[in-house]
């Protein structure tokens, strides 16, 4: 039995693991997908969350590569709602980010989209609104037949920060200056270069730096804390591709491999030259790719997801058969790490973007803090661009907290970061830490009149750190 199968039997036996075995051909008929409540437990207590299903009662959905699929988007709710792609690169009405252009879906309401499904990659969905606070998220992975071809096993884990309160209590809170934050003063910031911040006009620099705006109850990697985490069964020896999410909506982790060999082969869904490396910077909205080999002898593996600035974590295990799997508290000794772009300015995409002059620039400061809650984007002209061009977009940040930055519609190319020009990494979704700067290319090769461009922060978009790029004549 080939690791393939392996897969499929586990499948089978209704593990509910959110392993997948075969991708969803091109169908003649639309992929049915279900916006429904479900309720989870979270350390002993009920939540009511979100859930969105797809074919074969699995959450999300699972695409193969270079197809155009039509996807019935059912809301079940009692209220209304959407579901952004993120990661594809649908037409601008097909995007699902609330009235732009189209209204949300009613309550009961039935309505088709149309998805290209591109290149593989490991993408996910998410409601444009509040509600992706309460798990109104899922993942949607795209393979192409060189996956399905290869002997290893799939993982995928979905990542999410969870509170017993409501978002839009704590949107409040955060607004009213009663949020948790939290103040890192005297950081050493790895990897931060302020030589090249000096044509900005920074203030007071750097005295300290927000992390973490909001105490959540708890950290899930597919629904479950590390209390009572998903056991995925391995095989000695055997390979796993792990396509790790970040679904949460105000939390970063560093994703650790421990124990286990292995090398970043993707992040946003984009293949990048493997980087041999077992810890991984994931913001919100970013995914990363690993491919993990497992010792001949087994055994049980963590794969944790270390809070950023904090002793929680998540995580699933790995676990070869028989192996004995130990507990492990969901807090570790030490805090998880605070991102840094040392890792964005070692990648290097796989497939850069074809080398062509510069059509167009944009500076784009961010700015906000969190007195006030007040966040924002400022750019000295609207940020149109034309059909065909090659667009670059300079985004720099005045402020004290990390903001992940995510375009829709595009794939963009990293090509500097803090003032360093290089050929990195293709990605939809990248962070700056505060006072650093990043630019990104892309060509204007999908019209629309407002593509959302914003901060994947859910309580900095709700906010203000919201922009749109225009097509001109759109
Ligand atoms: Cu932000």
């Amino acid at each position: 039995m080939n690791r393939r199968d392996f897969s499929k039997t586990l499948l089978m036996g209704g593990s509910g693991l959110l392993l997948t075995g075969r991708a969803v051909s091109a169908a003649p008929q639309p992929l049915k997908l279900a916006v429904a409540s479900r309720t989870i437990d979270v350390n002993g207590r009920a939540a009511t969350v979100f859930g969105l299903t797809g074919p074969n009662d699995r959450p999300g959905l699972t695409l193969a590569a270079s197809e155009t699929v039509e996807v019935d988007l059912e809301n079940g709710l009692s209220e209304e709602t959407m579901v952004h792609w993120h990661g594809l690169l649908p037409a601008w009405d097909q995007d699902g980010v609330p009235d732009m252009p189209m209204p949300l879906l009613k309550a009961g309401e039935t309505r088709r989209y149309t998805l290209p499904s591109g290149n593989p990659g490991t993408h996910w969905m998410h409601a444009h609104t509040l509600q992706e606070q309460n798990l109104l998220a899922a993942p949607l992975v795209v393979r192409g037949p060189e996956e399905l071809a290869r002997d290893e096993q799939e993982v995928v884990v979905l990542l999410h920060d969870f509170s017993f309160t409501p978002a839009e209590e704590l949107l409040a809170k955060l607004k009213s200056g009663s949020g948790m934050g939290m103040m890192m003063n005297g950081m050493n910031m790895q990897g931060m270069d302020h030589s090249n911040m000096s044509g900005m006009n920074m203030g007071g620099g750097m005295m300290g730096m927000d992390v973490n705006d909001i105490e959540y109850d708890a950290y899930l990697a597919n629904d479950r804390t590390l209390n009572d985490p998903q056991v995925v069964q391995v095989e000695k020896g055997g390979r796993v591709r792990l396509r790790i999410i970040n679904g949460a909506t105000a939390t970063a982790f560093t994703i650790d491999t421990g124990a286990l060999d292995g090398e970043v082969i993707a992040v946003d869904g984009q293949d990048v030259v493997p980087l041999k490396n077992r810890q991984f910077p994931l913001s919100m909205g970013q995914r990363v790719d690993f491919r993990l080999q497992l010792p001949r002898e087994g055994g049980a593996f963590p794969v944790l997801a270390l809070r950023e600035g904090g002793a929680q974590r998540t995580g699933v295990i790995l676990a070869t058969p028989g192996a004995t799997v130990s507990k492990l508290a969901d807090a570790g000794e030490l805090q998880g790490p605070i991102l840094s772009q040392a890792t964005e300015a070692k990648l290097t995409a796989a497939r850069p973007l074809a080398p062509k002059t510069v059509d167009r620039a944009y500076a784009v400061n961010l700015v906000g803090s969190m007195q006030g809650y007040e966040w924002g984007m400022q750019s000295s002209a609207d940020l149109l661009v034309r059909r065909g061009e090659r667009v670059v977009v300079e985004m720099r940040n005045h402020s004290m907290m990390t903001h992940p930055m995510h375009l829709h519609g595009h794939h963009f190319q990293i090509v500097a970061v803090n003032g360093r020009e290089f050929s990195g990494a293709v990605r939809d979704t990248v962070f700056l830490p505060p006072m650093t700067s990043i630019a990104f290319a892309f060509d204007a090769v999908n019209p629309g009149k407002a593509w959302a461009f914003h901060c994947h922060h859910l309580y900095h978009m709700a906010t203000g750190m919201m922009a749109t790029v225009g097509y001109e004549g759109a």
